[in-house]
């Protein structure tokens, strides 16, 4: 990731990028979410203008209970600042107060078609897994994503390989409607880790590690106990060979690697050879105690923040303001150029 970083920084004399990015608070973030996301937004921060978002709006596309979503938009913006995003560098808000969003989601509906939105491997996915409840948001939802990263101008998303697709859509969505209204967006890339873009869950390691799984075992959360991230990981389904090696038919195993490899630097091969002669037992023990360890400061940091909610709502109010000024800007140029009235 570093190196990529590296790479596309811009000149010092050149404008900042923009980045843009969110997380649902539908569920307490994942080690997936940590490595495929969050840690590559907080080594973003000197160098871009960062623009991160707790995407509740989202979130209620899946039914929610409204005390535990209350609690969860609390925690996952302490997550961002536990895990190293600082408020003064980058705009932290909450989405459902910024207005901007929803408006120009509505806008986006307009201009995004039934066909591509119908290709959208993670509707199909949650409408399969949500069969008593597949609302028209959960369908438009990308159209809202659109809006989150169009309405700053984004320049990079970065994300996990899941959100890919809907990032490419955006792209889409803006090439068309600068087609039709003349530049009105900047389009947007995706921005994906070169390991960890996909972490697995422990349980059914072919499956990708989800927030929202109801398995206890398949997520280790970033702020689960030392002893809970052990103990998950020692569980962690692999296969019934032994040998610590990247390869076919060995998911379980690939994904112990990837992760090991997320919080060491190290690489297959150097795995490999460190753990020659060892088995699956020693790895996972392993595995367990680097990710425990290097979370453990973002831990107490977390702890720490969720004591003080009236910073943290300090925070929101703060970046929802800062934000709101950024977005607003770019939904009076669409109601302009799509016609509406707008008296000064
Ligand atoms: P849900 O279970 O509610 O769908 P999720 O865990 O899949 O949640 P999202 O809120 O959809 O998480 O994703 C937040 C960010 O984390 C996105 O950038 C996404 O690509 C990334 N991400 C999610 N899961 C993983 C994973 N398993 N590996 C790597 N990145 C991930
Ligand atoms: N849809 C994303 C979360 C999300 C997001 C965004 C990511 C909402 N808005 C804008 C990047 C840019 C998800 O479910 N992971």
């Amino acid at each position: 990731m570093e190196e990529i970083i590296r790479n596309a920084a811009p000149a010092a004399e050149e404008p900042k990028k923009i980045i843009l990015s969110g997380i649902q608070p539908s569920g307490i973030i994942t080690i997936g979410n940590y490595i495929g996301a969050v840690r590559n937004w907080a080594a973003m921060q000197e160098e871009y203008d960062c623009v991160y978002c707790v995407a509740d709006l989202h979130s209620i596309t899946v039914r929610q209970d409204p005390a535990t979503l209350r609690r969860r938009i609390y925690e996952t913006l302490a997550i961002y600042m536990a895990c190293g995003l600082d408020p003064e560098k980058n705009v932290l808000f909450v989405q459902s107060m910024v207005p901007a969003h929803a408006q120009l989601g509505w806008v986006l509906d307009c201009y995004t078609m039934f066909g591509e939105l119908s290709r959208m491997t993670q509707f199909k996915d949650k409408s399969k897994k949500y069969e008593q409840n597949i609302n028209a948001g959960l369908f438009t939802y990308p159209a809202l994503m659109a809006a989150d990263i169009l309405l700053y101008q984004a320049d990079l998303v970065p994300v996990g390989i899941d959100q890919k697709q809907h990032v490419e859509l955006a792209r889409d969505i803006a090439n068309r409607f600068n087609q039709i209204y003349g530049d009105t967006f900047t389009i947007p890339e995706p921005y994906m880790p070169k390991v960890g873009a996909k972490i697995m869950s422990l349980a059914e390691p072919t499956k990708k590690m989800s927030k929202s799984d109801e398995n206890a075992n398949a997520t280790v959360a970033v702020m689960d106990t030392k002893d809970d991230i052990i103990r998950k990981f020692k569980r962690a389904v692999t296969d019934s060979g032994s040998e610590v090696r990247y390869g076919e038919g060995k998911d379980g195993v690939n994904n112990l690697m990837a992760i090991y490899s997320a919080f060491t630097g190290k690489d297959m091969d150097a795995i490999a050879d460190e753990f020659a002669g060892k088995g699956y037992g020693d790895f996972k023990l392993a595995v367990g105690e680097t990710v425990a360890d290097a979370l453990a400061p973002a831990r107490e940091k977390y702890e720490a923040l969720m004591k003080d909610k009236a910073y943290l709502e300090s925070v929101m109010k703060d970046g929802a303001e800062r934000a709101a000024y950024r977005a607003r800007k770019t939904l009076s140029k669409v109601y302009r150029k799509v016609g509406f009235v707008q008296p000064k």
